[in-house]
Parts: C-alpha cells; sequence; structure tokens
C-alpha cells in the first residue's frame, strides 16, 4: 500500500466524529457496525466485546523511512473514539514493546514501511492492516448496496488489498469481475479463488478497464492508481468503495460519487484491526 504522508492524516482527529457521520449517512451504518460486520464476515465471534476493557498500545516505530508525523495520533484517534484506552508509548521501536508490556496491553499497534499489525498479547493473533482493510471495505461497501448478494462487483487490483478484498467479496455474495494492469495476477487471483469457494460464485478477469469500467455500478478500487476514472465512467448510482490513498476517482467522478464514496486513509482499516485482533478474548471480568 502506498505510504502515508502527513497531510493524509492531519485533519483526521478533528474530523472523526464528522467522518463516522458521514459514513453511517452513506452505508446506514457507523465505524463500528462495519468494523464488527468485517469481523463476523471473517467468521469471528464478537458477542459483548467492551472496547472499554481492554488497553490498546500504538508504538513508533522508526525503521525504514523512519515515523510519518501524526501516525501513531490518528491511529490512537481511531481506537480512543471507538472506547479503546489507548495510549502512544512514549520510547519507539524495542522501548515502546517493552513499555507495551510493562502496561499490560491487551493490543499493540505498529507499522513499519511493509507492515501494519495489531498483535493481540493475550491470544497471539496477529491482524495486518490489508487483511483488515479489504474486510472492512467489503462490509461498508455490503451495508452501502443493501446487500452484495448476487450483485456485480468490479474490483480494480489484485495486490495486498484487493486480493483480500476478492475473498471477502466473495463471502458477500458478490460477482466479481477482476482487473489488473499485470492480466496474470488478475487470472491467479480469480482461479484461487474459485478453488477456495464452495459456494459457485461468477467470477471473471476483465481484459480492459475502461470497458469493465462502463458497464461497472458497483467498483472497489484497490489500485493504486490516482485518478484513472473518469467523470464519464461513472454515474449517480455507482457505489464506490475505494481503501486507502491516492484514490482512484479524478476530480469529477468524485464529484459524481461523493455521496456514495467510501474512502479514508486509515479509519476503517485500523477499527476492523482492533476488533479483529480481539475477537478471541472473551470480555475480562
Ligand atoms: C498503514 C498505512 C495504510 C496505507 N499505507 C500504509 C503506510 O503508510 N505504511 C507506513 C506506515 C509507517 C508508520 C511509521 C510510524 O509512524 O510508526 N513507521
Amino acid at each position: 500500500m502506498t505510504r502515508l504522508v502527513p497531510d493524509d492524516l492531519i485533519t483526521l482527529p478533528a474530523g472523526i466524529e464528522a467522518y463516522d457521520r458521514d459514513l453511517l449517512e452513506k452505508t446506514g451504518a457507523n465505524l463500528e457496525q462495519i468494523a464488527l460486520g468485517a469481523a463476523a464476515g471473517a467468521g469471528f465471534n464478537l458477542t459483548n466485546l467492551h472496547p472499554g476493557k481492554y488497553k490498546v498500545a500504538v508504538i513508533p516505530v522508526t525503521s525504514g523511512l523512519g515515523t510519518i508525523d501524526g501516525f501513531a495520533k490518528a491511529v490512537s484517534v481511531v481506537a480512543g473514539y471507538l472506547g479503546f484506552q489507548v495510549y502512544i508509548t512514549g520510547a519507539a521501536d524495542v522501548g515502546g514493546l517493552i513499555e507495551a508490556y510493562k502496561r499490560d496491553a491487551d493490543v499493540m499497534m505498529l507499522a513499519d514501511d511493509q507492515v501494519f499489525a495489531a498483535i493481540n498479547l493475550k491470544s497471539g493473533r496477529v491482524v495486518d492492516n490489508a487483511t483488515a482493510t479489504a474486510a472492512g471495505y467489503a462490509a461498508a461497501l455490503n451495508f452501502m448496496a443493501g446487500s452484495l448478494k448476487g450483485r456485480e462487483v468490479l474490483l480494480i487490483g489484485a495486490g495486498q488489498v484487493g486480493s483480500r478484498a476478492a475473498e471477502a467479496l466473495t463471502v458477500l455474495g458478490a460477482n466479481l469481475i477482476v482487473f489488473d494492469q499485470n492480466k496474470a495476477a488478475a487470472t491467479s487471483l480469480v482461479e484461487a479463488i474459485i478453488t477456495r469457494t464452495p459456494s459457485p460464485v461468477s467470477l471473471r478477469v476483465a481484459d480492459d478497464s475502461a470497458d469493465a469500467l462502463q458497464s461497472a455500478s458497483i467498483i472497489f478500487d484497490a489500485s493504486p492508481g490516482r485518478g484513472f476514472i473518469s467523470g464519464k465512467q461513472v454515474n449517480e448510482k455507482t457505489l464506490v468503495a475505494a481503501p486507502g490513498i491516492p484514490l482512484g476517482l479524478n476530480s469529477d467522478a468524485e464529484k459524481k460519487v461523493s455521496a456514495r464514496l467510501i474512502h479514508d486513509p486509515l479509519q476503517i482499516g485500523v477499527a476492523t484491526m482492533l476488533y479483529q485482533a480481539l475477537a478471541d478474548l472473551r470480555s475480562p471480568g
């Protein structure tokens, strides 16, 4: 996934309430319901999970290109907004791990340039951001569409998030058309899903994104491309789930679709990570 920059995150803390109201208006579900739906869809049991009983440590990591200004803060704001007891460790890296253990964190969240993980220190469960983001966005799209069962979804991108989203979307009963610039990647993803999916769903590879976009009414944009979907390729009814940055819709398309566009830099992924990471824990006490 593309590395976030401070500008992607600067407004997140102050805007979290308005973001959640907007999400509810668009999908009929708020951030908590989407995260719960994503966790349930992935087969987790979350009955009577009370966020307020869990301690979440967010640990800055200085490896590789180093920390991103606002990243730990953004993650902690999402966790706090959902009701978890959350803190950013005073130290980064190993010092932060020690602090999380010493303060008896239930979950620690940390990211280097390759992986962003939530690690449940009590059960050992590890949830990565790509898997959680895919599940969370599929659940949000399902809410927004009413149901994806039997609906055709154009999935753009068969990479880290797209391949996991293909799984989550087929579990929700969607008929997938998969496009990736690397046709072999799209083909092997379709073949993998077909062999893994018990119930017959229709999946096929699109040869050309423009043709596929012309007839798509539901789009899951999991590609790293910026602005390649034009205003002419969407209409007043198109539903779009676009995890992460940059956004595949150009400004015309974004204006047209805005009321039916799910797109954020971290919120849905972080919320789903937390609920999936805690799925093993029965609420203490
Ligand atoms: C997890 C995000 C979602 C999209 N791109 C991913 C990204 O930017 N990864 C890099 C995260 C680096 C965090 C840095 C810090 O501030 O702790 N190591």
